[in-house]
């Protein structure tokens, strides 16, 4: 067997990748501060860049028709060293609703939490229950008992028996279900709506997050499922079955919730076709696990990295290369002061010239800062501009307006325009905001250009906004609204719950990604300017001490000799600054290990 490729030891390598980039952050967060060259700003943004790591997960889902063998392949990848299923994955008692697998770093214990099905009758959202403990059924799990842990998690796979009109209720279509023999006229309905499962499992501490899901019917009778969590899961796993071969259902799974024009799990799509012994009537399962898992780590770990580089190595290098070149210019004109003092006396008329210069940038800089202020200053008042377009009572109005037209509207046209005006007013914003944003991009962009010509130094590149993202989502989201509306068991709904439904998935989805640019649209009119604020404090910093020293140079009448030693000294120092920065540039630039192991640099799932 390959030992290369499994799973684990590529998400390993990956992980480690992370942590070196972290150490290699600590480094330079150092450095800065070893060299005076820190500030509030950088210290800002190196934090932004950490966060982006430590928070970083991976989301695998899984999804196919009911009986797939998709919860016995989540158990094979995942438990096999446990000797046993660890997942209910038998006939007839499978997981029944979504569940999602990962490890809670922040509590650090296991546990399993179930929420009961009757929430379906409540206002809120699965999100907004996830921050409310106490609506959930908590059960510890204990990983050095699996017999007991199994058992425990059998939970998952429960059913309850309800009445047919109960089921509608829950938002569950009746042909779909299975009828309760022990009672006559019941059906079975899952008893949990979701369950949340952290086990310390290697995989899962590394931020590997599974999501199982159940059946169509159950697909689509959860919409958070199919409106906002596979989503967001980066690769997407369907489960075909070789028993059953490739049945109308799966194609309509595949179709409508996996092959979207626009799916946003880029790092792959992967069809899988399970219980293939059933056809070959021999054991080839772990060899086909294995190249299953071959797939998830070349495309998944490799999208994430290019993720990773495109938008933390990047930054950080800009800012490294910010701060090497304004060492440089300081061992330049430490060079220069040697030059004076090369001769047995001091030339004090050249160290006199070369504080002149010095004092000539310095006042240069200092009065870029004061225009950089002033124009940071417009910045935010531009910003407010931004911010007032995707405020948060704006989106609550629009909110409000769209639940006033639907329980106003008598007809299901009716609805459906009060539900699609919302997506208009969202959409209507963000496109105020793309071009809005435009323009305070172009001011950046003048700012900058001004600020390279006259400065002669390197080019430096402005932070764009990229708000053009968030059209396409809402967009995005608006077509899945349209979705919602013409599904059959939507159109069937009483008013009431329509509204409900309405706003528990999609207001509660359009909401999160309205959260999503506010928080972008707050953070760029200060970070627009960052890299030629840095750069101009840096060499004003630089000169600062420069002058002083040359001042000090010509007042006290030092020896040359001496003067050359103090320089020379100084000059040292500064070299090993620098080979530390290059040090820590070559380590930040190293690819990672995906890219490694491939040779090839593929740019396909580039956003
Ligand atoms: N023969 C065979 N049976 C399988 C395989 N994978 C799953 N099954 C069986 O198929 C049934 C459904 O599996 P499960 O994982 O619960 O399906 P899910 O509903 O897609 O999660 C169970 O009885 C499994 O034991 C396989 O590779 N070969
Ligand atoms: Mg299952």
């Amino acid at each position: 067997m390959n030992q290369q490729g499994t799973l684990s030891q590529q998400v390993e390598a990956y992980h480690n990748w992370k942590k070196e980039l972290i150490r290699q952050i600590g480094r330079y967060r150092l450095w800065l501060q070893d060299n005076n060259l820190f500030s509030d700003d950088v210290s800002t943004r190196i934090r932004h860049g950490l966060e982006l790591l430590i928070e970083d997960e991976l989301t695998i889902a899984f999804v196919g028709e009911y009986s797939r063998g998709k919860t016995e392949l989540i158990n094979a990848l995942f438990f096999s060293e446990y000797g046993q299923r660890m997942l209910p994955s038998q006939a007839g008692r499978t997981t029944m609703c979504p569940t999602e697998l990962f490890f809670d770093r922040s509590a650090n214990e296991n546990y399993l939490l179930l929420l009961p099905i009757e929430t379906r009758n409540g206002d809120l959202s699965l999100q907004q229950l996830r921050k409310q403990p106490e609506r959930w059924v908590k059960h510890e799990l204990d990983e050095r008992d699996p017999e007991i842990m199994r058992e425990v998690l059998a939970e998952v796979a429960r059913v309850k028996s309800v009445s047919p009109d109960e089921a509608r209720k829950l938002g569950f279509d009746e042909d779909m279900l299975e009828h309760d023999r022990n009672n006559p006229g019941n059906v079975l309905v899952p008893a949990w709506r979701n369950a949340q499962i952290s086990i310390r499992h290697p995989l899962f501490e590394r931020g590997l997050r599974i999501l199982d899901t159940p059946g169509l019917n159950a697909l689509g009778s959860e919409p958070e499922l199919t409106i906002s969590m596979l989503p967001r899961a980066h690769a997407v796993i369907f489960v075909l079955s070789a028993d059953t071969g490739v049945t109308a259902s799966d194609m309509t799974i595949w179709k409508e919730h996996i092959d979207t024009q626009h799916a946003d799990h880029r790092a792959g799509r992967f069809a899988v076709l399970n219980k293939i012994d059933v056809l070959w009537d021999d054991l080839q399962g772990e060899r086909h696990t294995n190249e299953l898992e071959q797939l998830i780590i070349q495309r998944i770990l490799m999208h994430k990295e290019q993720l990773i580089t495109q938008s933390l190595i990047n930054d950080l290098l800009g800012m490294l290369q910010n701060s090497q070149a304004a060492m440089q210019y300081r061992l330049e004109s430490l060079e220069e002061e040697l030059q004076a003092c090369a001769g047995v006396t001091m030339d004090k008329a050249a160290l006199g010239r070369l504080a002149e210069r010095a004092q000539k940038d310095y006042d240069f800089y200092y009065k870029k800062l004061i225009t950089l202020r002033s124009s940071r200053r417009l910045m935010d008042s531009q910003g407010d501009l931004l911010k007032k377009l995707v405020s948060e009572d704006r989106f609550e109005e629009h909110a409000e307006r769209v639940r006033t037209s639907m329980s106003k509207s008598w007809t299901t046209a009716g609805m459906n325009r009060a539900m699609d005006q919302f997506f208009e007013l969202l959409e209507s914003d963000l496109t105020n905001l793309l071009s809005e944003g435009h323009l305070a991009e172009k001011m950046v962009g003048a700012i900058y250009r001004r600020y390279n010509e006259d400065n002669r130094a390197r080019h430096l590149e402005p932070i764009p906004l990229r708000a053009g993202r968030h059209v396409i989502a809402i967009r995005e989201l608006r077509k899945k609204a349209r979705r919602f509306r013409i599904s059959p068991k939507n159109l069937l709904t009483e008013q009431s719950v329509l509204v409900r439904r309405f706003f528990n998935v999609m207001v509660g989805e359009a909401r999160t990604l309205h959260a999503r640019v506010r928080h972008d649209v707050e953070r760029w009119p200060s970070e627009a300017l960052l890299p030629i604020m840095q750069y101009s404090m840096e060499q004003k910093q630089l000169l600062e001490h420069q002058i002083r020293r040359l001042r000090d140079m010509v007042r006290n009448d030092r020896d040359s000799r001496t003067e050359r030693q103090r320089l020379t000294n100084t000059i040292a120092d500064l070299r090993k600054q620098l080979e530390l920065a290059d040090a820590m540039q070559r380590q930040i630039r190293k690819p990672a290990p995906t890219l490694i192991q491939q040779k090839v640099v593929n740019i396909s799932g580039a956003v």
